[in-house]
């Protein structure tokens, strides 16, 4: 195994170092060529070649992600990283996978747009003798050593925690025993970050016989898609209570769709509005009352990959699931938090 990640890195670099001096001799590439002519050794043998696989670019959360993969994945942390963007499709993303297993690098990073469909593409990988790390959405497979750890975020934990503060809202505005009309806009079909915080949410939703889920649909996690959803559901239901939408993307899309049918969202307002991801934009509103509450999503996860990573380079052991840590922000510790989100 050692000796197969040193062959792959020695491979790589004489490959690298060929295309370089090719495109230096047609005079491309000139400030590459001088760092190449000080010292070829060190710019090539010692990277740790990546394949990331980012499974799209359809939300400000998305932005975030890739932006802390690019940040961690430097030359200066030793890592070369090798980048696609699956434009939300997964057979996009199954070739970028096929197309790393044949560059034989040394790690497959990839965010999975839906759950399923990967055991080939992840056997061709493990019979290649390449680790595969999953980042940020999980994938359902049958055999778990087809990955070696996954670094994300916890769905299923999220969509509980919007059930269990809703729950607590009622209960605190004394409307516990009301009927309670609720519309969920949902991500991308199949994808575990949807499949989670629907499943999350209904397990706390299931308790109440007052809770009603008038209709779901999916919004795909963007705001033009939010919107249009939004508009067939109020169309369909003159009285919503609840809207529990999957990302902050969607929810823009939502709240426009509301506001312009003459209604009003937020604490003080006619729907109560419960979103996902706690972007800066999203957590504004949660300040100035027109979002009730967001469950954060964490998207910087680079920093806990490039560690995971070091940690097999040396031999150790790593935890296989590893979820990074996550809030809930409301009108009552949002202002708290402002100041450190940068997306
Ligand atoms: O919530 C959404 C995005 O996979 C957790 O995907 C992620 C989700 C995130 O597009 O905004």
């Amino acid at each position: 195994m050692k000796y197969k990640t040193r062959f792959r890195k020695i491979t790589f670099a004489i490959v690298l170092l060929a295309i370089t001096a090719g495109l230096c001799a047609c005079g491309m590439f000139p400030e590459f060529e001088a760092d190449i002519e000080e010292n070829p050794e060190s710019q090539t043998e010692k990277l740790i070649v990546i394949g990331y696989s980012q499974l799209g670019s359809e939300s400000i959360w998305r932005t975030a992600n890739t932006a802390s993969m690019q940040k961690a994945f430097t030359k200066e942390n030793g890592f070369f990283l090798i980048m696609e963007n699956g434009r939300q499709r997964q057979e996009n993303q199954i070739k970028s996978i096929r197309s790393f297993i044949s560059q034989r690098v040394d790690y497959i990073v990839f965010s999975p747009v839906t759950a399923t469909g990967w055991d080939t593409v992840l056997q061709e990988a493990k019979d290649a003798g390449i680790p595969v790390i999953i980042t940020d959405r999980m994938i359902d497979v049958a055999d778990e050593s087809l990955y070696t750890a996954w670094v994300g975020t916890d769905a299923h934990a999220e969509g509980k925690k919007a059930g269990q503060w809703l729950e607590q809202d009622l209960k605190k505005r004394g409307l516990q025993y009301e009927d309670i009309n609720i519309v969920i806009l949902t991500g991308t079909e199949g994808s575990s970050a949807a499949d989670g915080r629907s499943a999350g949410f209904k397990e706390v939703a299931q308790r109440y016989d007052n809770w009603h889920i008038l209709a779901e649909g999916c919004g795909d996690f963007t705001p033009a898609k939010g919107k249009e959803v939004m508009k067939t559901f109020l169309k369909e239901y003159s009285d919503i209570d609840v809207i529990v939408s999957q990302n902050d993307d969607m929810t823009f899309g939502a709240l426009e769709a509301v506001h312009e049918a003459g209604l009003t969202t937020g604490i003080r307002g006619d729907i109560i509005v419960i979103s996902f991801d706690a972007t800066r934009e999203a957590l504004e509103m949660v300040k100035e009352g027109t979002i009730n509450v967001d469950i954060e999503c964490n998207p910087e996860q680079g920093e806990a990959v490039v560690e995971l990573i070091r940690r097999l380079e040396a031999g150790e052991e790593v935890e296989k699931k590893n979820p990074v840590e996550e809030e809930v922000f409301s009108i009552s510790n949002v202002g708290l938090h402002m100041d450190e989100r940068t997306y």
